[in-house]
């Protein structure tokens, strides 16, 4: 398997981890790299890290990848076996996703991209009250339970590449609000593929300066868009557009089905 990748993608390293939790082999490509465009265009017209290529499969969007590898790869799995607890880690990974990355990236502009500006006024504020709200959720769970979901799950390596970035984006939870929330992390650091993948993320940054990898348009889609307008931000948005600092998806066409399927 190849798995068009980037320690720099929340997405990536969730499903990098889950394929080293379930002990895969496969070859992981820097695929954000300018100069790799055109062989992961090739494969996903958006144009998207993650993106598995399973012989003549290819599948795209990281939660339709970990569903995939534990169709066909069910050893440990990462979905629960109890129904209410599936639904629940799911549910998390969608979060993780939808909620908890826009939240994330879009104060992260600030902090790698070449920007001209600062950051608008008020940005990092409307991050920490809803992070907060995340925050507080997560903990009443982990309260419960050792895991978010009970067993580790899909879940917990959603929530993981996020939960890491938080202080850098001064973002953060409360060690003293969020007690359980903080053992949780503690235990899900020590986990080798986790620390395996803060090495990974690490370097990435350190090594930043010097990666092919576009640092003036930012990459726009869906739920981070929606982010930014639901917030107010809408003005500076269209601004973005305006001074031609975006970069859009492609067309997320699937992939032919092959004659022998
Ligand atoms: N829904 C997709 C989202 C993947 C995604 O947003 N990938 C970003 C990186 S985090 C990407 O590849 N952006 C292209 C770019 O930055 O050039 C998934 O779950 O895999």
């Amino acid at each position: 398997m190849k798995l068009f990748d980037s320690a720099f993608s929340p997405f990536a390293r969730k499903v990098r981890m889950v394929m080293e939790h379930k002990g895969l082999a496969f070859e992981a490509v820097d695929a954000l790299r300018k100069s790799l465009h055109a062989e992961l265009e090739a494969v996903n017209r958006r144009v998207e890290v993650p993106t598995l290529v399973d012989g003549e499969i290819v599948v795209v969007n990281s939660a339709d990848i970990i569903g995939y590898l534990e169709h066909r790869h069910p050893q440990r799995p990462v979905y629960p076996e109890s129904p209410a607890a599936r639904v629940h880690a799911r549910a998390w990974e969608r979060s993780a996703d939808t909620l908890i990355d826009p939240i994330l990236i879009n104060i992260s502009y600030w902090k790698w991209a070449e920007r001209p500006d600062a950051m608008p006024a008020g940005l990092l504020e409307a991050a920490r009250a809803d992070l907060g709200l995340v925050y507080d959720a997560l903990e009443a769970e982990l309260a419960q339970r050792e895991y978010v979901s009970g067993p580790l799950s899909v879940a917990d390596f959603a929530l993981f590449p996020h939960i890491a970035s938080a202080r850098a984006m001064e973002a953060d939870f409360s060690r003293e609000r969020h007690p359980s929330l903080a053992r949780w992390f503690k235990q899900m650091r020590s986990l080798p593929v986790c620390s395996a993948d803060l090495h990974r993320a690490r370097d990435y940054v350190v090594n930043l300066p010097g990666n092919d990898v576009e640092r003036q348009k930012i990459f726009w889609r869906g739920d981070r868009i929606e982010w930014m307008l639901a917030r107010g931000f809408h003005d500076w948005f269209f601004n973005e557009i305006r001074e031609r600092r975006v970069l859009w998806p492609g067309p997320a066409l699937p992939a032919p089905l092959q004659r022998a399927a």
